[in-house]
């Protein structure tokens, strides 16, 4: 079995796979997962958000919307001091990649803007994939978040194309791919990927892989995301993402993107055990780790332990170079 990676996918070729039957669509993913990966590892990451609420934007699922009242406290730019604390805590409990969060628009050439480059470079210098996701970003801030020693940038497109002025006035598609042009540009990883449960199709969903999978070159990781509910944001009423919407997207994803690292992202704290084997048995190998998400809750750091310990997980270790050839992989029996 090989697993080309290819750029030029059709959404008719997605969609293909994408409507596959379920244990169908798990088992070719589950396949093709052992070819470019070791099933056994998954990559465990940290998010701290550095900078809290108040945000301009107008995001229809985000709980940072200043114009949504949500009850979250807005806080200013933490100090890199309390920020680092924070990085070896993660660290200490296996964390590998650190990634800040900003309620940003875009980022400013400003005093926190250096700040933050500060914060980078601490969090490099223990030894840890240093992230940051703060908005829209020029060439210039990208090269100068690459110099302080960003290894990744978050920027999800979030949904379709066709769908995402339904989700997002404030900004356009167009900007967000940009964004993810200059982050490329500047050699730093790029991480981008979306949300389900917004109120989108079945081919807003198909749109979405498809723009991420015929991006010049495959972001290295994409965080699938189901949609925390939360009260206050225009979404709160929308219904619980069902965990077979999550498998299928993740399980598209790994095949049209086989190197990439698909991140089980928000909506954890919802799912059972069972339910998030699913999910890495559909070829998911990456997740957020630690009892807080940005501000709504995720399972906590001795919980996931203990996942990993039944499912005979072990956490991926930090800078590790993907695997430069294709393991040939033989599936009969004798
Ligand atoms: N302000 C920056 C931006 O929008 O890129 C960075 C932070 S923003 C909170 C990062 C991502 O979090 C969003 O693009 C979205 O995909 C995800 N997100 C935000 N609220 C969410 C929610 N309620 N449920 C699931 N994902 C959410
Ligand atoms: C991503 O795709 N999901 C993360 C991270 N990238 C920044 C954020 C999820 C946020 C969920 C809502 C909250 O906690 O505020
Ligand atoms: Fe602001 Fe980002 Fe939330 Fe949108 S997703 S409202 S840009 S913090």
């Amino acid at each position: 079995m090989s697993a080309p990676i290819r750029n030029n996918w059709t959404k008719e070729e997605i969609a293909g796979i994408y409507n596959r039957p379920l244990l169908e669509l798990i088992y070719e993913a589950a396949s093709i997962h052992r070819i470019y990966q070791d099933t056994a590892e998954v990559q465990v990451c940290t998010l701290l958000s550095i900078k809290t609420g108040g945000c301009p934007e107008d995001c229809a699922y985000c709980p940072q919307a200043a114009r949504y009242s949500t009850g979250v406290n807005v806080q200013a730019l933490m100090d890199k001091e309390e920020v680092l604390k924070y990085a070896q805590k993660a660290k200490t409990a296996g964390s590998t990649r650190f990634c800040m969060g900003a309620a940003w628009r875009e980022v400013r050439n400003n005093r926190d803007f250096d700040r933050v480059l500060d914060m980078v470079k601490g969090v490099n210098e223990l030894g840890m994939e240093v992230c940051c996701t703060m908005g829209m970003l020029t060439e210039e801030q990208a090269e100068r978040l690459q110099e302080a020693g960003l290894y990744a940038y978050n920027h999800n497109v979030d949904t379709s194309s066709d769908y995402y002025s339904d989700i997002i006035s404030t900004r356009t598609y167009n900007d967000r791919l940009r964004t993810l042009g200059n982050v490329r540009k500047a050699g730093i990883s790029v991480c981008s990927g979306g949300i389900i449960g917004l109120g989108e199709t079945h081919e807003d969903r198909i749109g979405m892989l498809h723009t991420l999978c015929t991006l010049p070159a495959h972001p290295e990781s994409v965080p699938i995301n189901a949609l925390v509910r939360v009260k206050g944001t225009p979404l709160q009423d929308n219904a619980k993402v069902d965990v077979w919407d999550m498998v299928r997207m993740i399980a598209t994803a790994r095949i049209i993107m086989p190197k990439t690292m698909v991140r089980l992202s928000a909506g954890r704290a919802e799912m059972s055990i069972a339910e998030q084997a699913l999910c890495f048995m559909a070829g998911a190998n990456s997740i957020f780790a630690g009892d807080k998400l940005l501000t709504t809750p995720n399972p906590s750091f001795a919980e996931d332990n203990a996942m990993f310990q039944l499912l005979g997980l072990k956490p991926r270790q930090a800078f590790k170079e993907e695997k430069e050839l294709v393991k040939e992989v033989d599936y009969t029996t004798t």
